[in-house]
């Protein structure tokens, strides 16, 4: 026993790599007696850290979800620069929706200013660049498909705040919504769109991201597969408003959401979800040996409290668990260990301090909130001296208003969160 009791004092204290681990009795993990096993040798605490991703995922490291046939990234570079998907010749356009339908739209959208490449009046990336220097931010946003549970990649995308894009079409009237889309290979059926409503865009409450039109991720070019040369974000939501290759902005009148995803049975104003998501581990794990639970909490706007973890014996006659039956709920659910912020000015892209970011305290330099919003943050857990057997490991989310995932929302329509399970045997 006292070996055991030994290496989990020092690793606790060793929590200053930035995991902090959370030890319990097997007997109240499981919620019974269990023999302990005292010749435990390896060292939680490299478990831990040999776990831990890099805060920010790089550009061509992202999992990739684009439409289109062929796929915009994959055309050649000839291709690219004739069809304006790279800087020098990118081109924007921004016009308005001529249409009155009764009873939608009672009145058509006029704009003072259309930007048209037949004009010669499309915005071009110098321009972008030039807005850049009075109006560019910068904010952390993970990327998560509506439809895909584990979050697809991290990063500090740049860009330029869609309000200011919009206002250089001077004086605007009867829009309700502002949608856009990509390149599509000029194939109407290809069209991938989304939008976001007037408010959305033009009134972000302060302290709250912008939807931005980004020109970089992680200080660099945003590279084709990723949706470069420019692409929207929106910060509260899932990837299908983050439209790549953008090219053509569209002010309406009609209040309507009919975006891309909308016509897929999905929820097209879907919040990112509080949401916990656990890494894949090894099958077998010797007695004795630290069991080092880890994974990825996303953060929504109802923010994220606490990471929890439940460990289960899995015997011959126990059933597959819905995430809302008895013994799911009863657990023990017991704390996950949530890992510290980074050093940023170890992992920010040159140029870019603490305080510029959005979501940082100008004065200090650090987030407000951690977990981050709208970002992901890893978790961790380590189970001591489990008893040979087979288990089952969940972990789930706290937001801040206490709902416990999958709740508030356990439809699964606007966005997978359904508790998410790792299997192992101990040996
Ligand atoms: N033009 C365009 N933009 C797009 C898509 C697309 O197919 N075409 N897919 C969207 C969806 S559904 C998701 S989840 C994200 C994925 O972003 P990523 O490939 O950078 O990870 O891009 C979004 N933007
Ligand atoms: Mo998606």
């Amino acid at each position: 026993m006292s070996s055991s009791k030994v290496s989990r004092r020092s690793f606790i204290k060793a929590s200053s790599i930035g995991a902090a681990a959370s030890s319990v009795e097997a007997s109240r993990l499981i919620g019974q007696d269990a023999t302990i096993n005292v010749s435990s040798t390896a060292k939680p605490e490299k478990l831990v850290a040999s776990k831990l991703k890099p805060f920010i995922t790089p550009d061509d490291n992202f999992v990739d979800v684009s439409r289109g046939d062929p796929k915009p990234h994959q055309l050649p570079i000839d291709k690219l620069t004739e069809e304006g998907l790279v800087q020098e010749t990118w081109k924007l356009e921004i016009t308005g929706d001529p249409f009155v339908e009764l009873p939608h739209t009672k009145v058509p959208t006029s704009i003072e200013k259309s930007m048209t490449i037949t004009d010669g009046t499309a915005i071009d990336f110098p321009t972008l660049v030039e807005m850049g220097k009075e109006h560019e931010v910068y904010y952390f946003k993970a990327m998560q498909c509506l439809n895909i549970q584990t979050p697809l990649g991290q990063g500090l995308w740049s860009g330029i705040p869609l309000r200011n894009v919009i206002k250089l079409c001077g004086k605007i009237k009867n829009v309700r919504r502002i949608y856009y889309w990509g390149f599509h290979n000029h194939d109407l059926k290809q069209i991938f769109k989304s939008s976001v409503s007037y408010g959305q865009c033009m009134e972000t409450p302060p302290g709250d991201l912008p939807v931005f039109l980004a020109y970089k991720l992680n200080g660099k070019p945003i590279s084709p597969e990723r949706g470069g040369p420019v692409r929207m974000v929106v910060p509260w939501s899932h990837g299908y408003k983050s439209i790549k290759w953008l090219q053509h902005i569209f002010l309406t009148n009609d209040a309507r959401n009919n975006d891309s995803y909308a016509h897929g049975n999905n929820d097209p104003d879907s919040f990112l979800k509080s949401a916990a998501y656990v890494d894949s581990g090894p099958e077998k794990i010797q007695a004795g040996e630290p069991i080092v639970l880890s994974g990825q909490v996303m953060v929504g706007p109802s923010g994220v409290k606490s990471v929890e973890y439940w460990v289960r014996e899995v015997k011959p006659d126990s059933k597959p668990l819905n995430d809302d039956s008895e013994e799911l709920l009863k657990g023990p659910w017991l704390p996950c260990s949530l890992v510290d912020p980074p050093h940023w000015e170890s992992i920010l892209p040159e140029g870019v301090k603490p305080n510029q970011v959005l979501g940082f305290d100008p004065s200090t330099g650090k987030p407000l909130q951690w977990p981050m919003k709208y970002s992901m943050c890893q978790y961790t857990a380590v189970i001591f001296d489990l008893p040979t057997g087979k288990y089952e490991v969940r972990a789930r989310s706290i937001d801040l208003n206490g709902f416990a995932q999958p709740e508030p929302r356990p439809s699964q329509k606007n966005g997978k969160n359904a508790i998410q399970l790792r299997r192992f045997e101990v040996v």
